[in-house]
């Protein structure tokens, strides 16, 4: 999916129910929300759009996850009303939501399942509780991508996904590369292997080109490049912060607001991406 290149792009990494982190973040960026809570057009911000680059739910509480997803359904309808300025990428946690409240047959029911989605996935079950919120995820999650991609004349281009992912399957549409964009090999699983062993082709596909990725997912303390990769997930759930890169014509910016403390933080160990 292609994103006219005539407009700026806010592109925000994993919000993970931190919404007041996110109103922050746009406010930053020039959108203020009114008392309904609805992101404000004005003159200054007509030509800038959103995109949230993937898991916007999960390891948040439940009163933010459904604050969460109520700020981003009412304001996806509300600043699409004249054009498309606010797109959605799908992470592994939509991905995963989705699967368990459609009671997907290919997910299997075993005890391990059913840990998961108490640990990781604790959207599911607020989701089981409340249809009216169950509803609205359903159609955003009709309404992500697994791509975007932004185009500025021949020599600058920038990939979006939730995932980092091996060039082959970048912005393809066949079902193996969709499910590389979403999720990459798993961390949980490999804990004592470091990203950068984990995932050698972040660096070793990085090329001195202005065509770059930008992926989230891998939550990290800080916005990590290595010459045109690039992740801006920077662990706003576990107390760091929410960040964005910002796209104007050629030139990539970024800009990030702390966690709030307005809810407990989540708790991880960070693995560094791009520490050589
Ligand atoms: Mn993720």
């Amino acid at each position: 999916m292609i994103l006219p290149s005539n407009y700026e792009y806010i592109v925000i990494g994993d919000v993970h129910g931190c919404v007041d982190e996110l109103k922050s973040l746009l406010a930053k960026q020039g959108f203020k929300t009114n008392h309904e809570n609805l992101l404000q057009i004005t003159p200054k911000n007509q030509y800038k759009s959103i995109v949230l680059l993937g898991d916007f739910i999960d390891k948040a509480s439940d009163e933010k996850l459904t604050q969460t997803i109520e700020f981003i359904y009412n304001n996806y309808k509300h600043l699409n009303q004249d054009r498309k300025r606010f797109y959605l990428i799908e992470g592994n946690h939509e991905a995963m939501v989705y699967r368990y409240i459609t009671k997907d047959p290919t997910l299997i029911i075993t005890p391990k399942t059913i840990r998961d989605k108490e640990r990781y996935y604790n959207t599911v079950a607020l989701l089981e509780k409340n249809s009216k919120l169950k509803k609205l995820f359903l159609e955003l999650y009709r309404e992500c991508s697994v791509w975007y991609k932004y185009i500025y004349q021949e020599y600058f281009s920038v990939t979006l996904t939730h995932a980092p992912c091996p060039e082959r399957y970048l912005a393809k549409d066949d079902i193996v590369s969709q499910k590389k964009m979403i999720k990459c090999v798993s961390r949980s699983r490999n804990p004592n292997v470091s990203l950068d062993e984990l995932l050698p082709y972040t660096h070793k596909e990085a090329k001195d080109n202005q065509h770059y990725h930008i992926f989230g997912h891998l939550s990290q303390p800080n916005i990590r490049q290595y010459k045109n990769k690039i992740c801006i997930d920077t662990s706003a759930i576990y107390g760091g912060y929410l960040s964005c890169a910002i796209i104007k014509k050629d030139i990539i910016s970024f800009d990030s607001t702390p966690f709030e403390f307005k809810q407990k933080k989540a708790k991880q160990s960070y693995n560094l991406l791009f520490n050589f």
